[in-house]
Formats: structure tokens, C-alpha cells, sequence
């Protein structure tokens, strides 16, 4: 392990925390807080050392010989060590700061906020269905099994509550007002923008779930505490997704002016990310005091982060009025949709500067496309459908998308492959899931005339192929990536890919059962719904909140002491709206669009005849 002088700064800061005995509760609090962002800043240097190997490797390309490969191999490796040992200093300086805590006052640091109780909170309305079933469900099931479905699915809607709870009565206990929470250790997990980004994000869930008093808490947290003070880098994208995503959907949700007000001030610290030459797109990174941007780990702008701000931004133009957020927002997207010159599937690397083109040749709907592809449809479906040119391209995208990437194994599994340097890759990422809702989305949605046939039996398949990742596995628990191997038979046709067999509590296996349990009522996606659901209840509880795991395909878990944000956003609303006797009368599609973070924003209505917002 390296000896850095960050660490040194960090043992001297700890220790001269343990001297100080008359220090009070609070202070003690916030100086956990200091070294725990001290040591982000160690992993950030790591990082930096990363992002020079990925830029090597992005030289190297697909010429790259076996020695090259061998010597970044190797450098990868060296990285790959420091970074554990980065994590282990700062678990270690979290855990020094809170053992001082201890060695110094007879009682806990901070006053505990007494556990609430896991029971839904008294106000908990009745979770009954309250009117008629959707009529396309009765077109499909009898009335009977409607109701048999949504009993069987009663104790794991009750416990979706309580699984929400769990994890925020830990979060408030031990974290409240940082951005995240290690859910083993009870410590505080990675500083984001230090916006108490875990309430941001679990807002509108709190809101579906109809918790009112955790919503009301927030509500007065983002009025009274929230800041936008931070100095350091931020991602515009995550911070985009979570925190402005989580403020404005709390907004259009309840309609309250709080979140609004709070949202115009975020959007205007990071509007001056967007490049105002060509082409246009938002910096990966943004300062939120100074609204200087930088360039992250790639050289270039990655797809997924340039087209997925649009809804969020557009919102805001759309309640406030005013034109700037979705003319940055938009242009961004034109910008992509001018590097595309016609095509529908696009490569995830652009170009910063200058005229709009692509920079690689990596295709995929996992880790950095996903999103765009999603954006580009709910784009048309946010303002009602009255903006065609997102759905154009969208649509290219699609009927590319099922001419080059859908496969089938023998075994039965639809999947959606990768292109790369043209060439076709059989590995899926969990985070391309979220296919499987949008095309089935997209089918009822889009006029008929415009739906393609294979649209809903693919969506069918990849929610399928889904519930298998996490199926096939011991712990019931997916792997992160999976490669498909298209000759093998039923059972044997999916691995792990690569290294990539941790779980990190991710949605879009839910979202996607979600989306074609809406459409259908089909009792069969509750109850691959309620299978995830046990399973995380099962393997990743801790006492704390939930743990990403560190490999699916053991039968004892390893915790990795993680709990991202859109567990609460995105995995537990997705499922509780699943279990929901009706989620229409919770969340009317009609009326919401999800964001990629699964916040509900109201649809916008034109005037008619006149193109989306800027029309008017
Ligand atoms: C979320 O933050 C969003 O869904 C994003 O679009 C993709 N990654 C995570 C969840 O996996």
C-alpha cells in the first residue's frame, strides 16, 4: 500500500481529533465528515491515474497489439490495487473518526434519532384498490385472478414500505444531510455534491409510497439546510439525474413551491456547464460555486451524459417559463442527432469541441448509451407528442437495434448484444434491462400506426432474459454484466461476464417488469417481482439500510458496504409499484413521464397545434 501525504494528513487530522476532548457533539460530526471527503480526494487521484490509462487505451484502439494489451493488463492490475487500498483508507479514516466519537462520549456522537417504527407510519392510506381493474388487464385475466394476483402480492407491497423505511430511518440515524450512507457501517458513504443527495433522490418515492411524514421531513430539510456551496468537481449528469431530477419531480408531484425554487437555483449553477460553441453539450463535470466545467475521465463526451438532461431541464423551462434550460438541453440533443447524420444507433464517444461527430465505435444500450436512447422517446412524450423529431429518431435507433443487436440463444434467451469496432459482442449489462419497459412503453404509447410487431414479444423476451440473470443465480441476486452464448441450450446460456458478477442494487431489471406489468396486469411479472424483491430483503439487508454485493454467484454474500442512491429512487419504487393492486391510481403514465432516475414529471400540454414548450 502506498504511504501518500494525504494519509499522513489524514492520521494527524484523526488523531488531533482524539486530543481534542472538549470538542461538542456536533462539531465532532462534521469533522467525520471532513476526513471521509479528505479521502475522496485520495481515491479522486487515483482516479486521475485511471483516466490517463483509459486515454491510452482509447489511442491504442482496436490496432492495439498482444504486448500493448499485456502491459495495459498489467497497468490495469497496479490500478486496480491502489484503488482497493484507497477504499480501505478511507473505511479506515471513517472508522477512526466514528471510534473517536465513541472514545470520547459516554453516549453516541450524535443524539440518535429514535428508530422509527418499520410499520407504515399512521397516516398510511389504505392500499386497496380504489376503483375498476385497467380494462387492457381485463382484456387478458378475469377479474378473479386479478384479485388473487394483487393478494399474493400484498406482503411484498406492505414490505416494500418497510424496506424503504428500514433504510431511511438508517440513513437519518447515521448519515442525514450527506449524500450517501455506507449501509454496514452506518458511516458515510462517497460526497457527491454534498446536497444531501440521498434525500433528493428518494423524494418522489417517498411521495408513491405516500410517506408522509419522511416527505414532509425532507421537504422542510430542503427548505431549511440544502446548499449548493460545494468547491469541488461534480458530475452534471448524476447530479442532473439525482438531485435536480429528485427536486422537480417532488415539485411536480406535490406541487410544492420549495422544490421548484430550490431546482431554479441548482439548474442556474451548472447551466454554465453547457459549451456555448459547438456543440453544445454540458461538461462532464461542474463546479457548482465557481459554474466552471472540466472534462472527466474520457477525453470526449460520453453519449448517455450529453442526452439524458433534457427532461429535467425541459421541465423547468416548462413551470418557470423560461426558455434557457431547454434551449441548452435540446441543442445538446441536436447536436448528438447532427453526429448521427441519419443513422439510429450511435457510437457512446463525442467529440467537445467543434462540429458534432463521434469519437469511437462502441455501440451499446448498457453503460454509457442507455439513457439517450431513453430520453429520445419520453423527449416526444413529455410534451405530447408533439415534437416528432425525437420519436424519428428514436424509431431509426429501434428498427436498427433489432436488425443488429437482438439475438436469441438456443437455450430460448432474447438479449441485446454490443457492436464494437463492428463487431458483434454477446454481453449484456443489467443497466440495458430497462429495454424491455421501453419498448413495451413505447408500443402503447406511440400511435399504432407508427408501432412495430416485434416491439412487444422483444420487450416479453428481454424482461425475460432479465429475471433470469437474477434467477439463475444462487443468491436469486444478477450479476452486473452477462455474456449470452448463443448456441447453448435452455439453462446453459448465460454466464457471468468477465469479472462482472457483483450486484449493486440496480433497477432495470424492476423497472422493466414494471413497465410490462402495467401494460399487461400478467401476474407472472409480480411474481418475478416478488422473487428480486425476497432476495434482497434475504441477502442484502444490513443493519443500516442495503448492500451491494460483491459476487452473485456464491451462496454466502460478500457485502461491499454500498448503497447507491437509486436503490431508494429507482429499485424500491419500481417494485412497490408492482405490487400496487393497481399503479395507475398511484403513478397515471398518461399524465407522468419517468426520468431515467424513475422521477415522475408531469407532461407538459401545449397548446394545440403549436411544437412542444418553445412553441408557444
Ligand atoms: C441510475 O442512476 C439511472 O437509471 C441511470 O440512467 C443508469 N444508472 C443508474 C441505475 O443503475
Amino acid at each position: 500500500m502506498r504511504e501518500s501525504s494525504a494519509q499522513t494528513a489524514v492520521n494527524e487530522a484523526v488523531w488531533h481529533y482524539l486530543a481534542v476532548h472538549e470538542a461538542n457533539l456536533t462539531a465532532l460530526a462534521f469533522q467525520q465528515r471532513d476526513i471521509t471527503q479528505l479521502m475522496t480526494r485520495v481515491w479522486e487521484e487515483l482516479k486521475k491515474e485511471h483516466e490517463e490509462l483509459m486515454r491510452v487505451e482509447a489511442k491504442l484502439g482496436a490496432a492495439a497489439t498482444s504486448a500493448d494489451r499485456a502491459s495495459l493488463d498489467a497497468q490495469r492490475k497496479d490500478l486496480e490495487q491502489l484503488r482497493t487500498a484507497a477504499a480501505e483508507l478511507r473505511d479506515r479514516a471513517s472508522g477512526a473518526a466514528e471510534a473517536a466519537q465513541h472514545a470520547q462520549t459516554a453516549g453516541p456522537a450524535v443524539p440518535e434519532a429514535p428508530s422509527a417504527p418499520e410499520q407504515p407510519p399512521p397516516d398510511a392510506p389504505s392500499l386497496k384498490r380504489r376503483g375498476e381493474w385497467p380494462a387492457e388487464w381485463l382484456q387478458r385475466f378475469s377479474r378473479e385472478e386479478l384479485q388473487r394476483s394483487a393478494d399474493e402480492a400484498q406482503k411484498w407491497r406492505d414490505g416494500a414500505r418497510k424496506t424503504f423505511m428500514h433504510a431511511w430511518n438508517g440513513y437519518k440515524q447515521k448519515a442525514w444531510g450527506l449524500d450517501e450512507m455506507k449501509p454496514v457501517s452506518g458511516t458515510a458513504g462517497r460526497t457527491w455534491a454534498n446536497v444531501g443527495l440521498q434525500i433528493l433522490d428518494a423524494l418522489s418515492t417517498m411521495w408513491v409510497m405516500e410517506l408522509h411524514e419522511p416527505f414532509n421531513e425532507s421537504a422542510r430539510w430542503v427548505e431549511e439546510s440544502l446548499k449548493f456551496d460545494y468547491g469541488g468537481m461534480v458530475s452534471f449528469f448524476e447530479i442532473t439525474i439525482r438531485a435536480l431530477g429528485g427536486l422537480l419531480s417532488a415539485h411536480s408531484l406535490s406541487g410544492r413551491e420549495v422544490f421548484l425554487r430550490r431546482a431554479v437555483e441548482l439548474a442556474d449553477k451548472m447551466l454554465p456547464a453547457f459549451n456555448p460553441n459547438d456543440p453544445g453539450f454540458p461538461s462532464t463535470q461542474v463546479n457548482l460555486v465557481t459554474g466552471k466545467g472540466a472534462p472527466g475521465w474520457f477525453q470526449g463526451t460520453v453519449l448517455a451524459e450529453a442526452g439524458t438532461v433534457q427532461l429535467e431541464f425541459r421541465y423547468l423551462s416548462q413551470v418557470t417559463g423560461d426558455p434557457k434550460y431547454q434551449k441548452a438541453a435540446d441543442r445538446a440533443m441536436r447536436s448528438i442527432l447532427e453526429a448521427a447524420k441519419g443513422r439510429g444507433l450511435v457510437p457512446w464517444g463525442i467529440n467537445r469541441n467543434g462540429p458534432p461527430h463521434f469519437i469511437n465505435a462502441h455501440i451499446t444500450f448498457g453503460a454509457m448509451g442507455d439513457s439517450y436512447y431513453e430520453y429520445l422517446l419520453k423527449m416526444y412524450l413529455q410534451t405530447s407528442q408533439t415534437e416528432p423529431e425525437w420519436k424519428d429518431a428514436w424509431k431509426r435507433a429501434m428498427q436498427e437495434m433489432m436488425q443488429r443487436l437482438i439475438g436469441k440463444t438456443n437455450g430460448g434467451l432474447t438479449y441485446i448484444a454490443e457492436e464494437k469496432n463492428g463487431r458483434k459482442m454477446n454481453k449484456m449489462d443489467h443497466l440495458a434491462c430497462f429495454v424491455g419497459g421501453m419498448l413495451i412503453y413505447a408500443a402503447k404509447r406511440l400511435p399504432q400506426s407508427e408501432v412495430d410487431q416485434a416491439w412487444i414479444p422483444t420487450a416479453e423476451g428481454i424482461t425475460e432474459t432479465c429475471y433470469q440473470m437474477y434467477h439463475r443465480f444462487p443468491l436469486h441476486l444478477a450479476p452486473e454484466c452477462v455474456m449470452l452464448l448463443p448456441e447453448a441450450g435452455p439453462g446453459h446460456d448465460m454466464n457471468v461476464w468477465q469479472n462482472a458478477g457483483h450486484y449493486l442494487l440496480r433497477p432495470e431489471a424492476a423497472e422493466a417488469i414494471f413497465y410490462m406489468f402495467y401494460y399487461t396486469g400478467d401476474p407472472k411479472y409480480r411474481r418475478m417481482a416478488g422473487e428480486i424483491y425476497e432476495a434482497i430483503e434475504q441477502h442484502t439487508r444490513t443493519p443500516y439500510g442495503y448492500s451491494a454485493v460483491r459476487d452473485v454467484r456464491v451462496q454466502q454474500p460478500q457485502l461491499r458496504n454500498e448503497m447507491e442512491t437509486f436503490f431508494l429512487a429507482e429499485t424500491m419504487k419500481y417494485l412497490y409499484l408492482t405490487f400496487h393492486p393497481n399503479p395507475r391510481e398511484v403513478l397515471d403514465l398518461d399524465e407522468f413521464v419517468l426520468t431515467t432516475e424513475a422521477h415522475p414529471l408531469r407532461i407538459w400540454r401545449p397548446k394545440k397545434g403549436l411544437q412542444g414548450f418553445l412553441g408557444r
